[in-house]
Formats: C-alpha cells, sequence, structure tokens
C-alpha cells in the first residue's frame, strides 16, 4: 500500500518533469512533488538550465507547509553550486522529513552526494521510486553528462514492405497525418535535428517544427554535407527561422563558406575520414555544443555510418499500411548489412503504439 502511495506520488512528480523535457540541456528534465498528510501542497519542475531546479518550485508553491513534509523528486537532489545551489540544503533548511528519489543523478559533481548530505541532516532518504521510469526520463541527459555526447534518436517512416520512398525518390508522404503530428511533437521537444545533404538535395526539406497551434519551438539544424554542395537558397536555409542552421563540412572552399555564413549559418570545418565528415568529431562537437538530444532524420547512408559508430541510440520507426510493391533504393540503412541473423542488432526497452493509421516502434540500441 505503501509502496503504491510512493509511486503514486512519484508518477505525478514523473507527469510535472515531462514540462521540461527537450528544454533543459545540458540540465535533465526533473520534477518534484510535496505531500503532507496525504495532500499535495507543492509541484515543481526544472524548466531550463539557469533557472531554479525542480524542488525550489515546489517548495515555493508548498511555504510553510514543507516543514514536517515529503517530497518525491524524479532525480537526486543536486548537492553541487553550479548556476543555482545545491537543492538539498534547501530541502534541509525548509524542514522536509522524508525524500523520496527516482534515480541517483550521474552526474559526477553529485552522484550520491545529495542523498548522503540529506542523510546527514537526518532526513529519510528512499532512492530507486519508479526507478526504470525515472532513468527512461533522463537517459538524454545521462548519455551526455557520462559520455559528452548526445543522446541520437533516429526517426524514420517506412512502408509495410521497408521502404522509405520510391524508386524515383518520392517520399511525401509515407506516413499518415497523425504520425506526422508526432514527428512535430517530437521536433518541438529536441535540441537539434540532422540530415544528409542527399536528403537536403532530394527533398529540400524545411525541418522546422509545425504544430497546429503554432507555439512549437524550431530545434538547430544540421546538415552534414561534406563536399559543401548545398544550394543556398534551398527552404532549410532561407526559410525564416528562430533556429540556428548548421552545416557540417570538410570542405576548403572559402568563398561558399563565406557565402553561407553571411547568410548567418554555422559552417562547422571538421577532420575528414575517407573523404567524408568525421561522425564521432562531429558528435562531440554538438556536445560541447550542449546538444543533449539530436533527431537524425536521415538519410540512410548517414544513419548507416552513425549506427556503425555506434552513435545512434534511439530508434524510432513509423510503420505505415502501405506497399510500394517492390523494393526500392530507399531503406532504413544502406550498405549489406549483417551476414548472419544471429548478428543482428537487438533493440530494447521496446515501445509500440498506434498513430493514427500507423505503428510506431521506439526501441533502444544496446543500454546505454
Ligand atoms: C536537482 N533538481 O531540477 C535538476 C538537477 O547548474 P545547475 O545549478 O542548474 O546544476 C545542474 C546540475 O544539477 C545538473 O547537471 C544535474 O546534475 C542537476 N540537475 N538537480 O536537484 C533539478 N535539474
Ligand atoms: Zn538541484
Amino acid at each position: 500500500m505503501t509502496e503504491l502511495k510512493h509511486q503514486h506520488y512519484m508518477q505525478v512528480a514523473l507527469n510535472a518533469a515531462l514540462k521540461g523535457v527537450g528544454r533543459t540541456a545540458p540540465n535533465p528534465p526533473v520534477g518534484a512533488v510535496i505531500v503532507k498528510s496525504d495532500q499535495i501542497v507543492g509541484v515543481g519542475f526544472h524548466p531550463q538550465a539557469g533557472q531554479p531546479h525542480a524542488e525550489i518550485f515546489a517548495l515555493e508553491q508548498a511555504g510553510d507547509n514543507a516543514r514536517g513534509a515529503d517530497i518525491y523528486v524524479t532525480l537526486e537532489p543536486c548537492s553541487h553550486y553550479g548556476k543555482t545551489p545545491p537543492c538539498a540544503d534547501a530541502l534541509i533548511a525548509a524542514g522536509i522529513k522524508a525524500v523520496y528519489i527516482g534515480v541517483v543523478d550521474p552526474n559526477p559533481q553529485v552522484a550520491g552526494r545529495g542523498v548522503k548530505k540529506l542523510q546527514n541532516a537526518g532526513v529519510v532518504v528512499q532512492t530507486g521510486v519508479l526507478e526504470s521510469e525515472c532513468l527512461q526520463l533522463i537517459k538524454p541527459f545521462r548519455k551526455h553528462i557520462v559520455t559528452g555526447l548526445p543522446f541520437t534518436i533516429y526517426k524514420a517512416a517506412v512502408t509495410l514492405d521497408g521502404n522509405t520512398a520510391t524508386k524515383s525518390g518520392d517520399s511525401r508522404w509515407v506516413s499518415g497525418e497523425a504520425s506526422l503530428l508526432t514527428v512535430h511533437q517530437l521536433r518541438d521537444r529536441v535540441d537539434a535535428i540532422m540530415v544528409g545533404i542527399g536528403t537536403v538535395l532530394n527533398d529540400d526539406p524545411l525541418l522546422n517544427t509545425r504544430l497546429p497551434d503554432g507555439d512549437g519551438r524550431d530545434p538547430m539544424r544540421i546538415v552534414v554535407d561534406s563536399q559543401l554542395r548545398i544550394d543556398p537558397r534551398c527552404r532549410l536555409l532561407t526559410q525564416e527561422s528562430t533556429a540556428q542552421s548548421m552545416i557540417a563540412t570538410i570542405s576548403t572552399d572559402t568563398k561558399k563558406i563565406s557565402i553561407l555564413r553571411d547568410m548567418g549559418v554555422d559552417v562547422v570545418v571538421l577532420p575528414s575520414v575517407s573523404g567524408r565528415v568525421s561522425l564521432p568529431a562531429l558528435w562531440t562537437y554538438l556536445g560541447q555544443q550542449n546538444i543533449q538530444r539530436l533527431l537524425l532524420e536521415g538519410g540512410a547512408t548517414l544513419a548507416t555510418e552513425a549506427l556503425h559508430h555506434e552513435l545512434i541510440d534511439q530508434l524510432m520507426v513509423f510503420i505505415a499500411p502501405k506497399l510500394l510493391g517492390g523494393s526500392s533504393l530507399f531503406r532504413l540503412f544502406s550498405g549489406t548489412g549483417c551476414d548472419k541473423m544471429g548478428d543482428a542488432i537487438q533493440l530494447e526497452n521496446l515501445d509500440y503504439q498506434q498513430v493514427g493509421e500507423d505503428l510506431l516502434i521506439t526501441g533502444d540500441i544496446a543500454s546505454c
């Protein structure tokens, strides 16, 4: 019964945390709920790096009710001075009696020190409440703070016979309207979208966020364009957007680079491997730029290279109930792939969702 109660309040904290997803980089999304005599007296979430942490908003709302109350936090309260002072100190000062935690903070600056600080002050601490849900929530943060690399989601839509486009390259649209809406909701909650130059030349995409209520946020748009083949008149570079566009290249065409830079494009010249942009170098660079959630939207050449460098963490594949009646050259990945079924990459943490008429399968690649 008490365990169920703890899970219930942690779920409320998780729901609060969701409001911050995709807005908090380099920080994690976090939710907190303060409970006194079985009543919720304060709820908070971390909205953005530099802003107060979830616990502080919850404490503010609870006011004097915080004394002797319990708090449920999806992440271990911090113990360090970052952009804000330690939450553990604030909880102690407010007279919180017990702290229920989802996951311990993977940030090496915290990593259990928040728990210790609370316990040393006589506060009751329990960790691991809805642990796997709370861990799922901070996977991008954990990947970034532990490895310095962005958490990468490869999103694609395929027909039931496995094609991402027809033989002529037509891909508008593989998935239904409900799936397109889901994609735009996702774009609104990532730090950057990435495509290969082939996709830009073929589709002339906008790569912005288009939500029905109009208040989505455009993520940074990144084009991997080793030879700088991009046409500066493409829609991606000329369409009005609040978001930065970036081109990753190995080209030394100074004239074209300065044309693009004059247009406000961030042209990043990176090391080359076999005449192409080194993807590990690009991912490292993006991690340094605090890109925590990266959405890779194709094409297959870029995705295959990212896969082989173990840079993809999650797949989101929309399967549309459509048949092309054959096999086009456009698939999720290119090349021949592995030889034996036993060598296939197994996805985990699977989620199956019906989105309109499509099926969305989400899964993680290996444990990260
Ligand atoms: C919490 N509650 O809501 C969040 C936490 O620079 P700062 O002060 O914002 O600290 C950032 C670090 O604090 C971040 O890397 C993570 O370890 C932790 N985030 N901690 O107690 C929160 N967002
Ligand atoms: Zn904190």
